[in-house]
């Protein structure tokens, strides 16, 4: 994908032009718009972006595992919409962020790791909870927040979940099961513990999926959190998103063993490690827990090997990753994955896809018009809802 920023429309009126020849999968910023319109350049239509999904399917991943078949068509659709969906996401984000739409430094992207978030939360009824991370987009859009104040509140725009004021790492819904995203590496896993206290006191049958990554599983937050879960026998899924990577750290330097199953057993809790990149892998092994800890409370550990397409955060030059691993990573796209395994539904066609595809790209691109078109918060306002009641 691509934006016309303000920078571009500069350039091409130093060069004496009139037009632009853009591609359909192109969005043009608001100041860019207003320069374009000013100056009578010509442009073709914009529209919203769409990766083009369907070509070079990988066929290591062509052994198409029966368990597809047993799922409902809508279901099946559904995993394909919030993936879809989160990706689209990411993509306008990285690119909003590299032309310094969104402001700020770090955007921790969730690219490469959408069969997680989307497998999990379908698991998932709107009573449970969550907590996410730093990398907590997808986490947020599959378990149904407002896609437009998640742009807003990314651009720093009063419509945004926090007012503008708290950014990627902040976004919280409460009414919808969202404890919140969160800025520090292992800091959901004790919130998890207490909304799962709750709804074992309260009966509740509720379940709490706490979202991390491998990296956390070396704060003493984790150790904490999962030996409070197991005396108490509370109903808290711990779900640990393995991209290999704290920041720059392989997992291989940074845990003492990487077998993180292992982890999660010292502490006498169920665990199994999956393939992360594989939508149907999660969903199915995410449900049959779900559905086991909803009956009787008591914590599950599960590992999901994934991997981050891009950088730390957007922007991060990846110095750390070797030329193979980089050029491997579209194997591993959940996506393609999906669209492979999907072959084997002779109910699902090529025109249900098209319509998600059409849907998703309509629901994305207007978020994010709807986001540039809002309002910064006010100055007056900069120093207010930061506490609860004002003091
Ligand atoms: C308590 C704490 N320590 C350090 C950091 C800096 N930091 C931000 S993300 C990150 C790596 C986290 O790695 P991982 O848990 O594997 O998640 P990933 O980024 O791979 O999704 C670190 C060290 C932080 N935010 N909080
Ligand atoms: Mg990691």
């Amino acid at each position: 994908m691509e934006i016309i920023t303000k920078k571009d429309i500069e350039k091409l009126l130093k060069n004496n032009k009139k037009s632009i020849d853009i591609e359909n999968r192109t969005i043009i910023t608001s100041e860019a718009r207003d320069l374009i319109a000013k100056n009578h350049i010509q442009l073709n239509q914009v529209d919203a972006c769409l990766d083009n999904l369907n070509e070079g399917t990988n066929s290591s991943y062509s052994d198409i595992e029966s368990k597809v078949s047993d799922l409902p068509k809508t279901l099946v659709l559904s995993l394909y919409y919030f993936m879809l969906k989160i990706r689209l996401f990411e993509e306008f984000t990285k690119s909003f962020r590299e032309n310094e739409i969104i402001p700020g430094v770090f955007v921790h992207s969730y690219l490469g790791e959408e069969a997680i978030a989307a497998g999990v939360c379908s698991a998932l009824t709107d009573k449970d909870y969550i907590t996410s991370t730093h990398r907590g987009h997808g986490h947020l859009i599959a378990k149904g927040a407002d896609l437009n104040k998640m742009f807003a509140e990314l651009l720093g725009k009063e419509t945004g979940y926090c007012s503008g004021k708290g950014g990627s790492m902040h976004i919280t819904d409460i009414d919808i099961g969202i404890l919140g995203a969160n800025g520090i590496v292992g800091a959901g896993l004790p919130i998890a513990c207490g909304s799962a206290l709750v709804s074992k006191f309260e009966g509740d049958r509720n379940v709490t999926v706490s979202f991390f990554g491998d990296g956390a599983t070396n704060q003493g937050t984790f150790g904490e959190s999962l030996n409070f879960a197991k005396i108490f026998s509370l109903p808290v899924l711990f779900l640990c998103e393995n991209n290999r990577y704290a920041v720059s750290t392989p997992i291989s330097y940074g845990c003492s063993n990487p077998e993180l199953t292992r982890r999660a057993k010292g502490y006498d809790i169920e665990a199994v490690s999956i393939n992360g990149d594989d939508v149907f892998e999660v969903y199915n092994t995410a449900k049959h827990y779900i559905d086991k800890i909803r009956k009787d409370p008591h914590p599950v550990f599960i590992e999901a090997k994934t991997h981050r397409r891009i950088g730390h955060w957007v922007g991060d030059p990846q110095k750390y990753r070797s030329a193979s691993e980089m050029s491997s990573l579209p194997d591993y796209d959940p996506l393609k994955i999906f669209l492979n395994k999907v072959k084997v539904r002779s109910d699902i066609g090529a025109l249900d896809l098209e319509e998600i595809n059409k849907r998703v790209a309509a629901e994305v691109k207007e978020a994010a018009v709807f986001a540039q078109g809002s309002p910064y918060p006010p100055k007056s306002q900069s120093d207010k809802e930061f506490l609860k009641e004002e003091v």
